[in-house]
Order: structure tokens, then C-alpha cells, then sequence
């Protein structure tokens, strides 16, 4: 069918053997990323975000209507506006908001109310969900699963910034009603997810982690 608003599909079988060869190294590759929380303040290389960001905006999206903005913060002073904000909300969390059970979870991780990265990592993207768009006239239109929408967004953005040789941490102050006012975004903007970029710092150690095997995450019918 073409016309009618359609194109050819740009697409090529490939050999078995590279298929699965293929898959294996981005698996290998994927495999190596961790969560990091200790950064170097090294700018990260001029293009590298946007064509990152250009990578998560081509996830696929309820209705195709992209309800997502990526905002990179780079400016220390927003960036300890930000850390000054998420620290109060977790000195909240870790202090009374916390129950026994979420401590025991996160006690591995070794996480406390001390977000040094957030001022440390040259860039803060800070991921919004588009609730809904506005139009020139006020007219609210709605979007669809945007929920799901951002969420393979953001993975194509983790796996971006990871093959492209950066460090990242998928970081959820809660609540992070905050991000929008600082970032004074609009009211159909919700804050989704901020993600410290750059490069780990020198001796960086991360929890001894282990993914669960195949056989545990899949099964065939
Ligand atoms: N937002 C807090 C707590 C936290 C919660 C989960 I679930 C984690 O996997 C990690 C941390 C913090 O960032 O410290």
C-alpha cells in the first residue's frame, strides 16, 4: 500500500548466524552497563547527548504522539538547585517516609540521602511525561499509554548513552513534582525520570550484582 500516508518499509532479512550473532553482542555489550553513582566532572563530548536523545525519540509511542521531552541540564547552578531539592525529599524518605522492609531492600545498594553525583555528573537529562499537549487555542488533546511510551524511551536512551561510552544512573528522588518547577516546565510535563550522565569516577566500585539466568526470566509455550 503506499499513498494514503505510507512508505516502503526500510527493511533486510539478515543470515541466521548474524542474526544471532547480532543479538549476542548487544547483549555483551548491555550486559556491562551498571547503575553508577559516583561520577568524574569531565564534560561529556560535544553531539554525543542529542544523538542519544535523538535515539530515545525514536522509540515507538501510543497514537505516535512522542509524549516526551528530555531536558539536559548541564548549568552547576541548576544542577545544585536540583541536588539541593532531592536531598530534602529523601532526607524525607530515608527518615520517616521509609518502611523496614523498602530499607532492607535498598540496603545493598548502599543508598542514603547524599546526592553529591547529581552536582558532580556533568549532565542531568531529566525525562518529562507529556500527560497530554496543549493546543495554540488551549485545547487540551490527549496522548496515549504514555507511561509505556516513555519507558522504552528512556531504555533506548540508557542504551544509547551506554554504547556510546557513558555512565549513567536511573535516579527517582520521590516526590519529584519538584523537577518541574525548578526546570519551569508546563503543567502537562511530568517529571518521569533524571538520569546523571558522564564518565564513572576514577575507582568507581558498584554493588557485586548477579542478573537472574535465562531460565528464570523466560519461558516457551
Ligand atoms: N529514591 C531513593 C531510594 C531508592 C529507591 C530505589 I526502589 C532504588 O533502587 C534506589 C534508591 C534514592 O535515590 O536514594
Amino acid at each position: 500500500m503506499s499513498g494514503d500516508g505510507f512508505v516502503p518499509l526500510n527493511f533486510r532479512r539478515l543470515d541466521p548466524d548474524e542474526m544471532v550473532a547480532r543479538a549476542r553482542e548487544l547483549r555483551a555489550d548491555l550486559a556491562r552497563r551498571r547503575s553508577v553513582r559516583e561520577f568524574a566532572p569531565d564534560p561529556i563530548p560535544a553531539g554525543v547527548l542529542e544523538e542519544c536523545i535523538r535515539c530515545a525519540g525514536s522509540a515507538p509511542s501510543g497514537a505516535h504522539r512522542q509524549p516526551w521531552t528530555f531536558v539536559v541540564v548541564r548549568d552547576p547552578d541548576t544542577k545544585r538547585r536540583i541536588r539541593e531539592a532531592a536531598e530534602e525529599e529523601e532526607r524525607k524518605l530515608y527518615g520517616e517516609r521509609i518502611t523496614d522492609e523498602w530499607r532492607e531492600a535498598l540496603a545493598p545498594l548502599g543508598t542514603d540521602e547524599h546526592k553529591p553525583f547529581l552536582e558532580i555528573a556533568p549532565a542531568l537529562i531529566v525525562v518529562f511525561r507529556r500527560a497530554y499537549e496543549v493546543g495554540p487555542d488551549g485545547a487540551h488533546s490527549k496522548n496515549y499509554y504514555t507511561q509505556e511510551s516513555v519507558g522504552i524511551a528512556c531504555g533506548f536512551l540508557l542504551a544509547a548513552l551506554h554504547r556510546a561510552g557513558l555512565a549513567t544512573l536511573t535516579h527517582t528522588p520521590s516526590p519529584m513534582g519538584f523537577l518541574a518547577e525548578v526546570l519551569e516546565r508546563p503543567d502537562n510535563e511530568k517529571a518521569y525520570l533524571l538520569i546523571p550522565v558522564g564518565y564513572p569516577a576514577e575507582g568507581c566500585e558498584v554493588p557485586d550484582l548477579e542478573r537472574k539466568p535465562l531460565d528464570e526470566i523466560r519461558i516457551e509455550r
